[in-house]
């Protein structure tokens, strides 16, 4: 039997092996962008100091004694140098709360900061938080918008899954201290709500996804919405940009994913889009662009999905699952898109500003209709032909 000290040696080891493997890129894919072989982050990623307690005599057997569900729908940018996801952890527990780990190349190597981040309560405490959109605001805050969920107050007897989804905000320099603000005043329930980099006419600018109870979104779609005032923020009026249609990946539900990137051609929005099935909902992916100058108005949106869960991808705890609220523009025009799979471990794909954008501005857009998407290929074919490379 080895000693007390041998075990932990051995924990940590394997720990270490596991932060420390290298990744490397996937063979062919669609030129559009190119997943990375392993997860940045999971649940055996967490610090062992969160789990274990390195005591012989309080925990003879070293035993786990917190324990990690996953690690999934991780905020992202660049801090001090560093790529930098605040991951949404979720424990055995059932209970998600922030942390932060950084990576020098944001493809390997993600290592936890020593401590999860200590979130103020507000005045109305939550059960859970989860999903943080970062956003490095043009007024010199760094914002944190993530979802707020509470028991229904006004279930039924018997009832112990209604709830009510909110926005809370908190905001930060150093990702350490964060100043938590009221949460985002508004008529409806929100999910994916997402504070815009910069001023739109003198005000705070967020995507906003309304919806009329904590599943069902109504009508609606991916809204826009100014906002006075972020220390009391307060949706008054919102206008749906983005919209939801019949027999497309974003039947059921849709959501913006981070804040947009900005390029010369426009804002290049990620976001994702639900459609109901016989196994459950299937969340996907998907790319769209708007204005530089009016960031709500829409210029180009190519059909289907960006990205769709693939091979093991596919399993997990929510099957069927891509879901991401966090990319990096490097400066060098490179983009890091850090997606979950399935709610259960966080992946990395790169492509860079200029594939995007041809990715937006060049592919069919959805004609809604089968007739149309033929009529694409079509012309895709007699291109083809006409240009003489085609076998
Ligand atoms: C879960 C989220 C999920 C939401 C809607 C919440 O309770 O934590 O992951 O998106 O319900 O299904
Ligand atoms: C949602 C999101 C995510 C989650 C997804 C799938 O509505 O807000 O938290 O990844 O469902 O379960």
């Amino acid at each position: 039997m080895e000693n007390y000290q041998e075990r932990i040696d051995a924990l940590y080891r394997r720990h270490e092996a596991l932060l420390q493997a290298p990744n490397i890129p996937q063979e062919g894919g669609n030129g559009i962008f190119r997943r990375y072989r392993n997860p940045v982050l999971t649940a055996a990623h967490v610090p062992l100091t969160w789990r274990y307690d390195f005591s012989q005599e309080r925990n003879p057997f070293l035993l786990e004694r917190i324990g990690v569900n996953a690690v999934l729908n991780s905020g992202a940018m660049l801090f001090n140098g560093r790529y930098t996801l605040v991951a949404r952890v979720e424990g055995a527990d059932r209970k998600s709360y922030f942390a932060v780990a950084q990576s020098e190349n944001g493809i390997d190597n993600f290592r936890f900061w020593d401590r999860p981040v200590q979130l103020d309560e507000s005045d109305e405490e939550a059960v859970n938080v989860y999903d943080m959109r970062l956003t490095a605001h043009e007024d010199g805050w760094i914002y944190g918008v993530f979802c707020v969920e509470r028991k229904d107050p006004n279930a039924q007897p018997g009832d112990l899954s209604s709830a009510v989804a909110s926005a809370g905000i908190a905001r930060t320099h150093d990702l350490v201290h964060w100043e938590r603000l009221p949460d985002l005043r508004c008529k409806s329930q929100q999910r994916n709500v997402v504070l815009h980099p910069e001023f739109v006419d003198g005000k705070y600018a967020l995507y906003t996804r309304p919806q009329n109870g904590f599943i069902e979104t109504g009508q609606g779609g991916i809204g826009w919405a100014l906002v006075d005032d972020i220390t009391h923020a307060e949706v008054c009026d919102e206008k749906i940009i983005n919209f939801r249609h019949y027999h497309t990946i974003k039947e059921l539900k849709n959501g913006e994913g981070p804040h947009p990137i900005k390029t010369p051609k426009g804002w290049l929005h990620l976001a994702h889009g639900v459609r109901g099935c016989a196994s459950g909902l299937r969340y996907v992916l998907y790319l769209y662009l708007t204005d530089l100058e009016r960031p709500w108005e829409l210029i180009a949106e190519p059909a289907g999905y960006f990205m769709a869960p693939e091979g093991d991808e596919r399993v997990g705890d929510v099957s069927n699952v891509l879901f991401s609220n966090g990319w990096i523009a490097a400066p060098d025009g490179t983009v890091y898109i850090y997606y979950a799979s399935s709610d259960t471990r966080m992946h990395v794909a790169v492509s860079s500003v200029d594939r995007l954008l041809d990715y937006c501005l060049n592919t069919p857009a959805d004609g809604l209709r089968t007739g149309l998407s033929v009529r694409s290929i079509n012309e895709l074919i007699d291109r083809n032909l006409a240009s003489g490379y085609s076998r």
